[in-house]
């Protein structure tokens, strides 16, 4: 049997960093994981490639090659997937599909061979006998959750991973808050489910004896779900580990606000070499943090949960909506402040949508504000309900947001008060490769000579001289600005065309 795995393409995203990728000369900035999962559960004797067309193109032979394709995807690469699953149809090799996109909306994939939807710890192996049998069905779908402890080590040999910015590996599943825009829930669950510890090390030991070096993202919803294990068991064991190795690597991963409650969690977790973290913090304002049943984020001072995470030695990176009922026309204003005072440089603000399946889909539903399918992209502009402020009120104030906090005054500001409140671990390394000097080279080319506003670049670098990390770092930054600035001129058009659109919107 001959299996070819593939990756739909991603158009340009706020997370994609594709003109960030550029300058140290990377191609993606993640491998599927997903895929690679998959990859290490067929048997054995069978022939798999896999085609990221994220790193590479996708070509006809790649496809006549294969008895099966077997493809994943976000809502995001549906343009790509769609195409893809066209392609092999024409060519007459079979399609499997499995991910989010096709887990979220089966219906309207079932001209595809095989839907195996859902985590494919559990629907996999029954399609797999009933294939070699010769008799397998259209749909595998389950109502379990996984049990992670018997997941695989993913495939990594599958990809070129000098193709990639970092490296990922997943330690739990599922999440324990019910924000109501949240779509996690509804695909992983509430109850933590977690890999053994033995599991983690194991894929570490891979990707350091596969030679990677750097960045590696743990993928999961939320890493701290479960305090007690994570201090107990993995943070201990994985600190051992990395100073066993010198510290080969960094991670980041994604976490509730609560982290900042735990000073021993942040001070294992630096110890263990994070060094970055995701929060989803979504709005300054009170109500509105009540009405999407953020309640970890409610009756907080969050600027200084923010900076204390800062202090303990991890940048924090944010997630932001407009778009609540709650939200007022102050709510811009108030969370540029905030943004700004937090000194959370990579901020994600997006506008809000209501994924299928989720609690806000299903309140919009029964108020009939629903409009069009979620795009699957929260900073494209676009929203699949109508507005309390109406849509093109909404999308005024939102580019106002991004302009201001992505204009090179307004960034660099945030980097130095993030730089100021930052405590490097002693643990962290800088590199200065032959990768990074060529990033620093094409800054100063990109950013410091053709960009607007460049001053700013050129005060930010010599203030960061003071400190060696500083300097890395606010370069690392600004090569970051330079794709957030670059995605947002972009869109300027589109949303022009968009606010022209929600007028006819309004009116049907
Ligand atoms: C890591 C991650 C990223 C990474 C890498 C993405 C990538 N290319 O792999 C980065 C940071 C780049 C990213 C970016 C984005 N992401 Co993202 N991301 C994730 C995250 C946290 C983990 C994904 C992962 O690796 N999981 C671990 C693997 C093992 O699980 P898995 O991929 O789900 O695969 C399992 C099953 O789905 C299934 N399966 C998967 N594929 C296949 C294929 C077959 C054939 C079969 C049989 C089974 C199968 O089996 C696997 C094992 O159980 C998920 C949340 C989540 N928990 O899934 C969001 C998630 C996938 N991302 C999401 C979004 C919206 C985005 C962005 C659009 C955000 C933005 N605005 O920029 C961008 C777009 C992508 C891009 N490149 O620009 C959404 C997608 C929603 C949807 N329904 O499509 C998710 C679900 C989070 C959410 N709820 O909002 N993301
Ligand atoms: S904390 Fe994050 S992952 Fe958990 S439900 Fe809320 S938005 Fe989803």
């Amino acid at each position: 049997m001959k299996v070819l795995l593939v990756n739909p393409e991603v158009p340009d995203t706020f997370w994609g960093l594709k003109n960030a990728l550029k300058f140290i000369s990377k191609k993606s900035i993640i491998p599927p994981l997903g895929l690679m999962t998959v990859a290490a559960m067929l048997p054995k004797e069978w022939e798999i490639r896999l085609r990221d067309m994220t790193v590479k193109k996708l070509r006809d032979r790649d496809i006549q090659w294969a008895d099966y394709v077997f493809i994943t995807s976000m809502q995001i690469q549906k343009i790509s997937a769609d195409q893809v699953i066209e392609r092999c149809k024409k060519i007459g090799t079979k399609v499997v599909a499995g991910g989010p996109l096709f887990t979220s909306i089966p219906e309207q994939y079932m001209h595809v061979d095989h839907l195996v939807l859902k985590e494919a710890e559990l629907t996999l192996p029954p399609f797999i006998r009933d294939l070699q049998k010769g008799c397998p069905r259209k749909l595998y779908n389950t109502h379990e959750k996984a049990d992670l402890r018997q997941t695989p080590i993913p495939s990594l040999n599958l990809v070129n991973m000098k193709k990639y910015a970092m490296m990922c590996i997943q330690y739990s599943r599922g999440c324990p808050f019910n924000c109501d825009f949240c779509d996690v829930t509804t695909l992983f669950g509430h109850k933590i489910r977690t890999k053994s510890t033995d599991q983690v090390l194991d894929e570490l030991e891979n990707l350091y004896s596969l030679g990677w070096r750097g960045e590696v993202f743990f993928v999961d919803d939320n890493l701290i779900g479960n305090k007690a294990r994570l201090k107990s068991e993995l943070l201990p064991a994985v600190i051992e580990w990395m100073k066993s190795r010198q510290y080969p690597f960094s991670f980041n991963t994604q976490a509730s606000i609560n982290l900042a409650d735990d000073d021993e969690l942040m001070e294992l977790m630096v110890q263990a070499g994070f060094d970055c973290v995701f929060i989803g913090i979504e709005t300054p304002n009170e109500e509105s943090l009540e009405e999407c049943n953020k309640i970890q984020n409610k009756g907080r001072d969050l600027v200084g949960c923010i900076t204390k995470i800062q202090e303990s030695g991890m940048q924090v990176q944010g997630g932001f909506i407009l778009g609540f009922d709650s939200d007022n026309t102050a709510a811009f204003d108030n969370l540029i402040q905030f943004i700004q005072n937090s000194g959370i440089v990579m901020a994600m603000v997006g506008l809000l949508n209501a994924p299928r399946g989720t609690k806000l889909y299903q309140r919009l539903f029964s108020e009939n504000r629903l409009t069009r399918p979620a795009t699957g992209d929260n900073t494209d502009c676009s929203m699949n309900f109508i507005p309390r402020m109406g849509f093109a009120n909404l999308l005024q104030g939102y580019q106002r947001v991004i302009h201001t906090i992505y204009s090179q005054q307004h960034y660099c500001e945030r980097i130095k008060t993030f730089l100021k409140n930052y405590r490097i671990s002693p643990a962290t390394k800088i590199r200065f490769s032959y990768r990074e000097m060529q990033a620093l080279l094409k800054s100063v080319w990109y950013i410091g000579i053709l960009s607007r506003g460049r001053k700013h670049y050129w005060k930010l670098v010599f203030w960061s001289l003071r400190k060696r990390h500083y300097f890395h770092m606010a370069v690392t930054f600004s090569i970051y600005g330079y794709h957030f600035r670059k995605i947002f001129e972009a869109l300027q058009q589109r949303t022009k065309k968009l606010a022209l659109d929600s007028k006819v919107h309004v009116l049907s």
